[in-house]
């Protein structure tokens, strides 16, 4: 018995008692995933230089003694009317409303004008729970000083204390902003069981993987017509699963770029999706890629739905 209460005591969380919902909101290609996959450690959310990679809330959990943070990755706000945008812009103006607290993620190395206006024009009223993280100041062209000048304009109810100069890259100034995170977080029950770092379906990481291994190696218009669509997964043993999954382009002249000379853009994405995938699974994925047209998918309302929450 006395065994069993020890068990039970060495058991006990390490992880300390504040609790906060924090959305990632900035402009595409800001670095918001990368800074979540950084401060959880994790390939959580995928990363590409093509503005508009994320496309979902996605969760992010990062568990220290101080507490809980669970991140939510946005996708970049901007202004379009394409009906794909105005989805995502929906996806993070709910996050928004939802937030305990929120990290505002700024490129450095870009003037700030008229678009990172709009973003600071959805956070006034939040300044109070807002951490700045002030991106990219590995780059030479990086002007962090600019931007707290543009910030000190448009937002001067933002306390200077709560923005950071970051490299979300190399691992820079992330722990300052996560201290800044934890300093306005409650003490509150956790919302997940510490071994949680994300809350993403198998099926939805795998499509993700693999529309990131797409997407950097395609260009111009073709990053933004793909989507992937999981067919089929199955556990053929405890240590293999099988799955098939297509990787859909808008139109057929898309197709034949997507599959390359002799098929060697499909076989390399597969390759490397199986790759990634083996980091992030304790098991191998026998993956069936195939290409399939879906045409003109982001004009349809139904496909959207299902792709974009
Ligand atoms: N030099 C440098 N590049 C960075 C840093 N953080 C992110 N990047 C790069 O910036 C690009 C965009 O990064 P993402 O993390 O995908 O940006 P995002 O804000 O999530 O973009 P969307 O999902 O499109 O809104 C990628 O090429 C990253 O490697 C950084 O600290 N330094
Ligand atoms: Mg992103």
């Amino acid at each position: 018995m006395e065994n069993m209460n020890l068990e039970s005591e060495q058991k006990e969380s390490t992880v300390g008692d504040k609790t906060a919902l924090v959305t990632i909101i900035g402009r595409p290609s800001a670095g918001k995933s990368t800074f979540l996959n950084t401060a959880s450690g994790e390939m959580v959310s995928i990363v590409s230089s093509i503005p508009q990679t994320t496309r979902n809330a996605i969760r992010g959990i990062v568990n220290t003694s101080l507490g809980q943070l669970v991140f939510v990755d946005t996708p970049g706000y901007h202004e379009s009317n394409k009906k794909m945008n105005l989805k995502m812009r929906n996806i993070v103006a709910d996050q928004l409303a939802n937030a305990d607290s929120i990290l505002y993620v700024v490129d450095s190395t870009r003037p700030c004008g008229d678009e990172e206006k709009l973003i600071t024009e959805l956070l006034k009223g939040h300044e109070k729970k807002t951490v700045t993280a002030l991106n990219k100041i590995d780059e030479k062209d990086s002007n962090p000083s600019a931007a707290r000048v543009f910030l000190s304009k448009q937002l001067p109810e933002l306390s200077e204390k709560n923005i950071f100069d970051v490299s979300a890259k190399n691992d820079e100034g992330i722990n300052d902003v996560l201290r800044a995170l934890y300093e306005l977080a409650p003490v509150a029950p956790h919302l997940y069981p510490e071994e949680f770092y994300t809350d993403q379906e198998v099926d939805f990481r795998i499509a993700e993987v693999i529309r990131e291994q797409a997407i950097n190696r395609l260009d111009q218009e073709i990053p933004h017509c793909v989507y992937v669509q999981i067919a089929d997964m199955e556990m053929r043993s405890p240590t293999k699963m099988w799955c098939r999954a297509f990787l859909c382009v808008e139109k057929e002249s898309q197709k034949g770029i997507v599959i390359g000379k002799g098929a060697q853009m499909i076989k390399t994405i597969r390759v490397e999706s199986i790759k990634q995938l083996r980091k992030i699974f304790d098991y191998k994925i026998d993956l069936d890629l195939q290409v399939k047209v879906d045409k003109n998918w982001r004009q349809n309302d139904l496909r959207l739905n299902k792709l974009l929450k």
